[in-house]
């Protein structure tokens, strides 16, 4: 009987995109690009296309808790990331719950949480009371955090203008309680180099990469955490898996595409073959 090795393993705790650019279909196809399984703890559904959400319906706090747990005790999880939370019982039961099967930093499977407060056209994914919750219950179990600089200024009321400032944001939002802050650049306009600002409470890390001129960004902050979540669960250190996250996500704005009127989304695509994909040799 053929028997081939199991690979990796990944959890995302996220929305569904029915216009499939974000969320956990954007996760689930950068695990695919990672070489990892991804499993997927589903938070809430949103009624969305390339124009925005127009419904969001929320998965009850408990059956969120069941996914998390079920995986964990019989797939077992080598890393964890975050998206769309959308109410603080949900946040309430993911931290009881990667309790319970280890995930987080005193369990040592990694956690990666990434703070998703809105879409890319401003509809809420995460309600307003929830955000302190965010903050308070899942930043102190955090590996690493991963706002970007919208969500900087609802977490801790930085306004990030300057390399200078993104570093305050990143000392304050380690103080919550994470090991690692990652302030995204992505966000900052002005800045050609989209300089992503790392923190450990000692040593500063820039990363830059050239800025890529196009609107269709949509899932791009996913497919950098979930990218991050599968060097992670690949045993890479936190610094390494950054910088592997941030050239995975530049590549995926690279080969962004056009879909629906509105705007499209990042591509993991671009680390498959594109051509013989449908030949049978
Ligand atoms: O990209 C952030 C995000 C996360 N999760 C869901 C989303 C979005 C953005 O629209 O819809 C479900």
């Amino acid at each position: 009987m053929t028997q081939n090795a199991t690979p990796p393993r990944v959890l995302t705790i996220a929305g569904s995109d029915s216009g499939g650019g974000a969320g956990l279909q954007a996760d689930l196809r950068t695990f695919f690009a990672c070489g990892v399984h991804g499993m997927t703890a589903v938070t809430a559904v949103t009624v969305q296309n390339s124009l925005g959400v127009t419904g969001v319906s929320v998965i009850p706090p408990e059956v969120v808790a069941a996914q998390i747990e079920t995986v964990a005790d019989d797939i077992g999880v080598l890393a964890a990331k975050t998206g769309m939370l959308a109410t603080a019982e949900i946040i309430a039961a993911v931290a009881k719950a990667c309790d319970r099967v280890h995930i987080g930093r005193d369990g040592r499977i990694p956690f990666v949480v990434d703070p998703v407060a809105a879409s890319m056209h401003g509809d809420p994914l995460l309600r307003d009371d929830a955000m302190s919750a965010l903050r308070t219950e899942l930043f102190p179990r955090a590996t690493l955090v991963t706002p970007n600089l919208d969500e900087v200024r609802l977490l801790i009321g930085h306004d990030v203008r300057t390399h200078a400032d993104a570093r305050e944001a990143a000392k304050a939002l380690h103080a919550l309680g994470p090991q690692w802050a990652l302030v995204k650049g992505g966000h900052m306009h002005d800045d050609p180099e989209c300089v992503d600002v790392l923190y450990d409470g000692e040593t500063f890390l820039e990363l830059p990469a050239t800025r890529i001129d196009t609107i269709h960004t949509h899932g791009g902050g996913d497919t950098m955490a979930s990218s991050i979540a599968s060097a992670l669960a690949r045993g890479m250190a936190v610094p390494d898996a950054v910088r592997f996250g941030k050239w995975f996500v530049t590549n995926a704005v690279k080969h962004a595409y056009p879909l629906g009127s509105g705007v499209g989304p990042v591509s993991a695509f671009w680390r498959l073959p594109d051509d013989g994909a449908f030949s049978l040799s």
